[in-house]
């Protein structure tokens, strides 16, 4: 089931002279009105006539988190503030906040993708979407929201907190899917059991669509086996609007609305574009921005793109799950650690539960690195040496796929912190 099958089902090459036909308006625009633009491009030595086909998006200059710190609150925008009908605002760990503004057609493109996106789990009339995404200035809760009535499903906006609530709302509204991040999905559940609720046979919850944090294949297999749910991902940032692409029922790699935005995957170091197939670091064009424009963006996190075309029919160019940020990247006795592969490497692990911590630090000279691991209650044991064998055996894990050693700290069930919102399971004290 398609929502939009003229675009999604577009050929290849129509979609690639669709992309340019915009990119090309859209050089023209920002150069013509936009002083930040303008002065970029100036200083590019690229004018919009040098852009004659696609491949000349590399031409022009990449704009960076910096720059929308620097022109906080509005200096990038392109309408009048009474064209502006929504603002959401993302916090980040550092500096200033970012500000986006929406037009109303920024507004309708996104809703356009959440809607493709959720049809192409099959969400849609007769489904209840259950939204525990933040509501509010991050961008998750509200844009979930739309996508969700778009498609015909009812919806329900819990936001996040107030678990029980939530678990009681699933029971009793029949909730089938649900929109919120991995780790409030696995704290749902928990909630969940402490109440004598079994997801799994005392609700009708089978959908999920998880993202706004990184997730690994191996969590998927755990949720399903523990909850009975179908675990989608959803990816987006509050730069773009906030949550578009998921994954569709192939579960091979998230679809990206060509017509809305135009990707590249570059060489973190030297800039230059890789192929298909190479991980590097994702670089975004917002084809049809009004308000906020964004030409080359780079976003820092790492994925592909994928090769061929997807078994669903959808000609959409794919991204591979993000597997990281260049910035989130840990360098350990000079090793990089993404945070996901340590995930990744856990949730293999049967007798692993679903919460773990990262602590990295520096003893004189050397860096450690510690993972705290919650055990499942029938993995855990009184037996000191049961233990002590299986932390032994999850250190020659985590040393097979990582190439480096951890110390690993047994947790039991519930000991270590839950989140509501983006987990934030990396702490990192060392002074660079
Ligand atoms: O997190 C938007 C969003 C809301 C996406 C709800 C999905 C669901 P920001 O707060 O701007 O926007 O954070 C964006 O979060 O650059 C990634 O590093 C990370 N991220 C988002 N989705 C995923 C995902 C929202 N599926 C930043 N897998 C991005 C891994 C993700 N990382």
């Amino acid at each position: 089931m398609y929502w939009n099958p003229r675009i999604e089902c577009m050929p290849v090459e129509e979609l690639k002279k669709l992309q340019y036909r915009e990119l090309k308006q859209l050089v023209y625009n920002l150069y013509s009105f936009n002083r930040f633009y303008h002065d970029r491009m100036v200083e590019q030595k690229v004018h919009p006539d040098d852009i004659t086909c696609l491949a000349d998006i590399r031409k022009l200059p990449f704009m960076y988190k910096q720059d929308l710190r620097d022109n906080y609150p509005d200096k990038l925008f392109t309408v009048p503030q009474n064209e502006i009908v929504r603002y959401h605002v993302s916090s980040g760990t550092t500096g200033k906040p970012t500000l986006v503004g929406y037009t109303q057609h920024d507004l309708d493109y996104w809703t356009e993708a959440l809607a493709r996106s959720f049809t192409s789990i099959g969400i849609g009339p007769g489904d209840v979407l259950q939204v525990s995404y933040g509501y509010g200035l991050f961008t998750g809760g509200l844009g979930a929201h739309y996508g969700g009535e778009a498609v015909g499903a009812t919806v329900l906006p819990s936001s996040t907190g107030n678990t029980q609530r939530q678990v009681e709302l699933i029971q009793d509204l029949g909730v089938t899917a649900i929109a919120c991040t991995p780790s409030y999905l696995i704290h749902l559940g928990e909630v969940a059991a402490e109440m004598g609720v079994n997801i799994k046979n005392d609700t009708k919850l089978r959908k999920a669509v998880i993202g706004a944090e990184p997730w690994s294949e191996s969590m998927r297999v755990k949720i399903k086996e523990e909850l009975g749910i179908d675990a989608y991902d959803i990816y987006g940032t509050s730069e773009q609007a906030g949550p578009m692409f998921t994954e569709c029922t192939e579960k091979n790699g998230l679809h990206v609305c060509g017509d809305i935005m135009y990707v590249e995957i570059i060489d973190p170091d030297s800039g230059e574009p890789l192929e298909e197939g190479e991980k590097g670091e994702m670089v975004v064009t917002m084809l049809q921005k009004e308000a906020m424009p964004m030409i080359r963006y780079r976003i820092k996190d790492v994925t592909y793109l994928m090769e061929g075309e997807c078994a669903c029919g959808r000609t959409s160019p794919r991204i591979g799950r993000i597997s990281g940020r260049t910035d989130d990247m840990l360098i350990v006795r000079g090793i990089n650690v993404f945070p996901s592969q340590i995930e990744y490497t856990l949730m293999r692990i049967p007798e692993v539960g679903q919460q773990y911590m990262i602590y990295v630090s520096r003893e004189g000279a050397l860096d450690e690195m510690t993972v705290q691991v919650e055990i499942r209650p029938e993995a855990f044991s009184d037996r000191v040496e049961d233990m002590q064998r299986l932390r032994a055996k999850i250190e020659a894990e985590l040393k097979k796929y990582l190439n480096i050693y951890a110390k690993v700290e047994l947790k039991a069930p519930g000991e270590l912190p839950r989140f509501e919102g983006k987990a934030k399971r990396v702490v990192d004290t060392r002074v660079i």
